[in-house]
């Protein structure tokens, strides 16, 4: 399992946690990094204090490297991309946008910079920005997502680049794991099944709805609006498809009470009118774990599958 990704970040194994908005804290991400992986604080979704403590709260948990993730859509990501600077953080990955106006000072302060890209296009432009690598998110995933299956992105993407791709979406065990690495990929990023583990501070009631989740309940809403996310199917997002569908919401009606929904799903367990992110992988994922024990089973099989162990 040491790939160009473990050596560029020097962890014990090239799985990256998701960098989810809300949902991803200090708790979460040095859980992640003392298991071997690359736990992320999720940046965007809160004020730069309570990143910058969040930051620095992870340093005193985890002596591994670690990473934030900044959604470049977010209205402080200026502030954002100078605080991992200030911070000394190892790893930046990028979210919904391009992060080429920031590579030159992060690479000049010695970050790795892995962005999340949706096409070939885009990453073909991040290598030449001075990415370290990419990761190649499928349709799969939860949260934000582009149209691209993994299966289909993350071969091209691998084609298309000499810097290492970390594939993502729709990944949640060790058959993931090795299945990505024969179409190429160094890596792999993993969201929804660190939704359920211990160290996860969401609300209880989104991890029993990962848990419960089958195959066929996650949906994505918003297409119209530009911004699509995949989420578990509840009675909110069932009204936001149908809205969408029927036209019964417009894309600004549809924006207004998707605004904020996140946060009440992560911090509430508001079923009425929150969004729980989730992956299409949700149905395979039915218990909760302690970060280290999910890491050290996906990491076994996939050892097994390929061989390498
Ligand atoms: O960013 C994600 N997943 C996310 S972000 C998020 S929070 C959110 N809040 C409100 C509205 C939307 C999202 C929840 N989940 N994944 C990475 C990702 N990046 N997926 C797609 C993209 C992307 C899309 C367009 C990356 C680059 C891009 O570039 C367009 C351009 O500017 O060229």
């Amino acid at each position: 399992m040491k790939t160009r990704i473990t050596e560029l970040l020097g962890c014990k194994y090239p799985i990256i946690q998701g960098g989810m908005a809300w949902v991803a804290d200090h708790t979460l991400a040095s859980a992640v990094s003392n298991a071997g992986g690359i736990g992320l604080i999720a940046g965007g979704s809160a004020p730069i204090d309570y990143l910058r403590e969040q930051i620095r709260l992870c340093k005193a948990k985890t002596d591994k490297p670690f990473g934030v993730n900044i959604m470049l859509m977010s209205p402080n990501a200026d502030d954002l991309a100078q605080l991992v600077i200030d911070e000394k953080v190892d790893v930046v990955t990028t979210g919904a946008g391009n992060p080429g106006k920031y590579i030159p000072a992060w690479k000049a302060a010695g970050i790795k910079v892995i962005p999340v890209i949706p096409s070939v296009a885009l990453a073909r432009r991040m290598e030449k920005a001075g990415a370290d690598a990419v990761v190649a998110e499928g349709t799969e995933s939860g949260g934000h997502i582009g149209e691209i299956t993994t299966m289909c992105l993350v071969p091209q993407v691998v084609d298309a680049l000499e810097i290492p791709v970390i594939a993502a979406g729709g990944i949640a065990d060790g058959r993931g794991v090795a299945a990505s690495f024969m179409l190429g990929a160094e890596g792999v990023q993993i969201g929804t099944r660190f939704l359920a583990s211990t160290e996860c501070n969401i609300h209880p009631t989104y991890k029993e709805l990962v848990v419960k989740a089958k195959d066929t309940d996650s949906v994505v809403t918003g297409r119209y609006t530009g911004h699509p996310c995949r989420g578990v199917k509840t009675k909110f997002s069932k009204k936001l498809a149908d809205g969408e569908r029927n036209g019964t919401l417009t894309p600004d009606e549809f924006e207004e009470i998707t605004l904020g929904s996140l946060r009440k799903a992560v911090q509430d367990g508001n079923v009425d009118e929150g969004s729980f992110l989730c992956g299409a992988i949700a149905g395979m994922v039915n218990e909760i774990k302690p970060c280290a024990e999910i890491v050290e089973e996906i990491t076994a099989q996939a050892e097994k599958l390929l061989g390498v162990k």
